[in-house]
Parts: structure tokens; C-alpha cells; sequence
């Protein structure tokens, strides 16, 4: 293997050298580099959060009849945990790593709008303060639906469903502007050769992300400003005895929750088609397939969110078709999963840490897709609708397509975003912990569902095996925290003593890693023309090429990153 070192640009490294320092430059900058940093501690940080309320409950159901917390502490832990982790974990996660990578992989230097960008980081960080300050006074309490009733002011009075309503206003214009940023950088600043079938599988989810939010983010923008007018300035939208509609809010909140779930879970599986390749040392099986079953699954998407109301007084013609609306997302779904495993098929498999949180992402992934399939058939989501089959199923989906992908993430990306390398024994041992302990919290909450135990209740009577499974349940729940607890550790400890990375540690596919790590300020000093979708390949037969012809024609014709480049 050739190292090429390019000449090292002096005018980059002055710039990055005087913007690195003080905390003021930080809360100043207009770098994506930063700001994506800024986006993804600040929303684990969140992760924290939700999953300690998480375990709370956990532990108050981990026995029958327990007294730990109150019921409405209860129904306001689970209201701030499915909150935090829908709106201040994965979707602002899923832009920091966007916000990071984006214009890395496809060869521009900032986005397109950096201070706008500035803009949406702020806004999710005030939306979170305005959220977890209710905690001071009165938390919300009507779960992260917030369906009316329950979210009116007759229920509800306490500030803590105002405090609900600002945390998706500001989170969401934060979406909307991200998202807006994004499309216009990957439209409009590609480096030169990037045509839409050379563009990174994950920018491509990402693409798909920000459409998805443009669309959708609105409506849910809408009904709580309905909500919040409903609740303080008479107006009863929502209020059925002065002739509102609780339904609307039902219908408004799903269609925008159900593409929230694509939101949540494509930029996932984007990372998932990025690390596949990579760790199987092959091309990526059906390149095409899957970009459009990415567009594909957010189409359908759109039809679809009347299955979260099948027993909410709807004709049966309008849920047959929603049934068969959701049947038809799990084709693309079935595609990429395929083409996923054709990628591995027979390819030279190196069983690295952001590999084993693909692979296992995938695993429970499907586990929620299929029981999502059964609950798309109205006479089955009949029985186990508002039961823990239901909570076992969104945990599924959202453990395998979000928090394993962005575990994967993590591992993958870390020695570009800090020049070092995560520890290997560390991370498998944080992915067995967490596999292990995805499958015992929530496996067993589908049978939990089908011995009849509904959701959101804070306590459970002694009877059946309830107690036995409830006990499993929590048990799992605590050994998946131990294994986030070593990811946490395993990134405190490489901050420190972790092996420097050098650019391409994994001898990657995609331009992040043609720069160095971390990368400087202005990210690249020279662009190279992209010829296909894996430009780091091109650049690396390349370089093999010009050094076994024995002559190295030097920085004027070989395109090199920043400082120095091992390729
Ligand atoms: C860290 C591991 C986690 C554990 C142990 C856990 C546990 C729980 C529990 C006990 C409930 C309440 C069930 C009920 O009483 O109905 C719940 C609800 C929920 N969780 Fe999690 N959870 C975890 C992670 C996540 C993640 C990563 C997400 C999303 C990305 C998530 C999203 C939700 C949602 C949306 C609800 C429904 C809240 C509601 O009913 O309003 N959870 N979870
Ligand atoms: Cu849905």
C-alpha cells in the first residue's frame, strides 16, 4: 500500500489553528463539523435522560403492586421518555450525524446555509431546556401522543402540556430548517462527477429524511398550535362537546407520527448500507434497489397512518386500505433487507464493532418489522391494540432501525470526527450487552401483550406469569443500560489513550475519508473529480497504480486531501 503525502496547505492549518480555540468559538460557529458535534452530544446527552426514565419505570414494574412512584409520576415518565426519545434523541441525532457527513461525503466544504444551520442547533437545544424545565413544576403527562382528551386543558391544566407544545414547535422548525439545509446542500454543492447514481447511500437517506420532515413536520406544527389555542384562547377544534373533533387531532398527530418513524429509522439504514460494504470488502449489492426502496418506503409511508387508529371509528373500507397501504411498505423494506444480505453474501467479512451493530441492527430490526406486519392486520391489532405487544413492537423498530444503527455510527465515524480509534474489546462488549438486552426487555412484552397487560399502567396485579415476565423485562432493561455505560466509557477512554486513526482506518469507500482526521476547517484543499460511487476505491487503485509504475507524477495530478494523506 502507497502513502502519497501531499503538501501540507499552510493556510488551512493557520484557520483551523485560530478557530479551535476558547469555548466562545463554539457557541459562535457556523462549522457543520462543530455543529454536528455540538448536535450529537447534546442529543445523547438526551439519550441519558429518557433511558434513566426508562429504567425508573422499569424498576417500578420490575414487581406487582409496587409503590415506587406514583401513577402520575408514572404516566409523566412515560411521557417524557417517549418525548425525549423521539424528539430529542434520534431525529436531532440522525441531523447531527447528517450535519457531520453530509457535506464530507460528498465533497463541499460547509452546508449550504452555516448559519442557518447555527440556527437549527440552537432551536433543538432551547425546545429541549423548555421541555425538561416542566419538571420543575409539572411535567406533561398525556404520553407523547398527547391524544385529547387527555391533552385538554379540562385533563391537563399544568403548564407541563404547554411546556409539550413549545418542545415540538421549536424542535420541529429546527427540523424543517435542517432539513431545509440539507436538501439545498446536497442539491446544489456536490463535487464535480457526484451525479445522483455516484451519491452515498446515506445521503441518500438523508435526502429522504429532509423531504420527509418538509412534509410532515408541518402538520404536527399545525395541530399543536390548534391544541394551544384550544387550551388557552377558547377555541375547541379538538372539543367535542362544543362540536370539535378529537378525531382530527388523532389524524393530524399520525400523519404526521407515521413518516416521524421513516425519519427516525432511514438515515439508520443508510448508515447500515454505508459499514455493510465496507466490512464485507465488496461493492454494495444493488446499489439502485436500494436508493429507490429508500424513496419507495417514504412514499408509502404517507398512506399508511390510519393504522395507528384502526379501533377508532373509521369504515372498514378506509382500514382495508391502509392495511394494504402498510402491507406495501414492507416490500422496499424486504428489498433492502435483501440486498443487505447480498452484500455480505460471500464477501471476505471482517466482524468489526460497527459491523456487529449492523448486523444486529438488522436482526432486531426485523424482529419489529414482522410483528408491525401483524399489527397492520386490523383484526389482530383488534386484540393487542394499547397492550405491551404494541410496546415491544415500537422498541423493536426503534432499537434495531435507530439506537443499534446509531451505536454503529458511532463506532464507524468516531476515529474521523477525533483522529482516534474506539477500542475493539470495549465495543463488542457493549454490542453483546445491548443485543443481549434488547431481546430480554422486550421479547418477552409480546407475550406480556398477549396474556392481556396493557400499556401505560403503572402497576400490575400477581397473577399468571405476569411477575416472572415483568421481572425478565427489567432485568434485560438494566443489562442494555450497562452496555450503553460501556460505549460511554470506551469513548471517554479513547478521547484520551485512543490509537491515532490516521484518515482511512477502514480503508473506506466514501470522500470522508480522503481528508484528514479530524478534518480541518475548510475540509478539503483539493476536491477530486468523482468517477463512481466508490471514489475512495478509485483513489486508492489509483495511487497503487502511479507507484508500481515506479514514477509518482505528485501533487499536480494525484488529488490529495488535507495535510497528509495515506492512501
Ligand atoms: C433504553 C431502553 C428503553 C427502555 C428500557 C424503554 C422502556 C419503556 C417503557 C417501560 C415504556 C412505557 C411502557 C408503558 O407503560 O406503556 C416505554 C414507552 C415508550 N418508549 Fe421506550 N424504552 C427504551 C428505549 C426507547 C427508545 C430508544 C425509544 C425511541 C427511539 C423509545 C420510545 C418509546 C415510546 C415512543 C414510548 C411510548 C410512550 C407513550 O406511551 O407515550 N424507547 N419505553
Ligand atoms: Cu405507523
Amino acid at each position: 500500500m502507497a502513502t502519497y503525502v501531499a503538501p501540507v496547505p499552510q493556510v488551512s492549518a493557520d484557520r483551523a489553528e485560530r478557530e479551535v480555540r476558547g469555548w466562545t468559538s463554539w457557541i459562535t460557529t457556523t462549522d457543520h463539523k462543530r455543529i454536528g458535534i455540538m448536535y450529537m452530544v447534546t442529543t445523547f446527552i438526551f439519550f441519558g435522560l429518557g433511558g434513566a426514565e426508562a429504567l425508573m419505570m422499569r424498576l417500578q414494574l420490575g414487581s406487582p403492586n409496587n409503590t415506587l412512584v406514583t401513577p402520575q409520576t408514572y404516566n409523566q415518565l412515560f411521557t417524557m421518555h417517549g418525548t425525549t426519545m423521539v424528539f430529542l434523541f434520534v431525529v436531532p441525532m440522525m441531523a447531527g450525524l447528517a450535519n457531520y457527513f453530509v457535506p464530507l461525503m460528498i465533497g463541499a466544504r460547509d452546508m449550504a446555509y452555516p448559519r442557518l444551520n447555527a440556527l437549527s442547533y440552537w432551536l433543538l437545544l432551547a425546545g429541549g431546556i423548555v421541555f425538561y424545565a416542566s419538571i420543575f413544576w409539572n411535567p406533561p403527562e398525556a404520553g407523547w401522543t398527547s391524544y385529547v382528551p387527555l391533552s385538554s386543558s379540562t385533563y391537563t391544566p399544568s403548564g407541563g402540556q404547554d411546556a409539550w407544545i413549545y418542545l415540538v414547535h421549536l424542535t420541529g422548525i429546527s427540523s424543517i430548517l435542517g432539513a431545509i439545509n440539507l436538501y439545498a446542500t446536497i442539491a446544489n454543492m456536490r463535487a464535480r462527477g457526484m451525479s445522483w447514481g455516484r451519491l452515498p447511500l446515506f445521503v441518500w437517506t438523508i435526502l429522504t429524511y429532509s423531504v420527509l420532515i418538509i412534509f410532515a413536520m408541518p402538520v404536527i406544527a399545525a395541530a399543536v398550535t390548534m391544541l394551544l389555542t384550544d387550551r388557552h384562547f377558547g377555541t375547541h377544534f379538538f372539543d367535542s362537546t362544543s362540536g370539535g373533533s378529537p378525531l382530527l387531532w388523532q389524524h393530524l398527530f399520525w400523519f404526521f407520527g407515521h413518516p416521524e418513524v421513516y425519519i427516525m429509522v432511514l438515515p439508520g439504514f443508510g448508515v447500515i448500507s454505508e459499514i455493510l460494504p465496507v466490512f464485507a470488502r465488496k461493492p454494495i449489492f444493488g446499489y439502485k434497489a436500494i436508493a429507490a426502496s429508500t424513496v419507495a418506503i417514504a412514499f408509502f409511508g404517507f398512506l399508511t397512518w390510519a393504522h395507528h387508529m384502526f379501533t377508532a371509528p373509521i369504515p372498514e373500507a378506509i382500514l382495508v386500505f391502509v392495511m394494504i397501504s402498510s402491507y406495501l411498505v414492507a416490500v422496499p423494506t424486504g428489498v433492502k433487507i435483501l440486498n443487505w444480505v447480498a452484500t455480505l453474501w460471500r464477501g471476505t467479512i471482517e466482524f468489526r464493532t460497527p459491523l456487529l451493530f449492523c448486523v444486529g441492527g438488522i436482526t432486531i430490526f426485523l424482529i419489529g418489522g414482522l410483528s408491525g406486519v401483524l399489527l397492520a392486520t386490523f383484526p389482530i391489532d383488534w386484540q393487542v391494540n394499547e397492550t405491551y405487544f404494541l410496546v415491544a413492537h415500537l422498541h423493536f423498530v426503534l432499537m434495531g432501525g435507530a439506537v443499534f444503527t446509531i451505536f454503529a455510527a458511532i463506532y464507524y465515524w468516531f476515529p474521523k470526527i477525533t483522529g482516534r480509534m474506539l477500542s475493539e474489546g470495549l465495543g463488542k462488549a457493549s454490542f453483546g450487552l445491548m443485543f443481549l438486552g434488547v431481546l430480554s426487555t422486550f421479547l418477552i412484552q409480546h407475550v406480556l401483550g398477549l396474556d392481556g397487560m396493557p400499556r401505560r399502567v403503572y402497576e400490575y396485579d400477581n397473577v399468571g406469569h405476569l411477575k416472572l415476565y415483568n421481572a425478565i423485562s427489567t432485568g434485560g432493561s438494566f443489562v442494555l443500560a450497562l452496555g450503553v455505560l460501556v460505549t460511554i466509557v470506551n469513548v471517554a477512554r479513547s478521547l484520551k489513550v485512543g490509537v491515532a486513526a490516521g484518515p482511512d482506518p477502514w480503508k473506506a469507500n466514501t470522500l470522508e475519508w480522503f481528508t484528514a482526521s479530524p478534518p480541518p476547517a475548510n475540509n478539503f484543499d483539493v476536491v477530486p473529480a468523482i468517477r463512481s460511487a466508490e471514489p475512495m476505491k478509485d483513489i486508492r487503485r489509483e495511487v497503487d497504480r502511479r507507484s508500481l509504475d515506479g514514477r509518482d507524477r505528485g501533487a499536480a495530478t494525484v488529488p490529495a486531501g488535507n495535510t497528509q494523506v495515506g492512501v
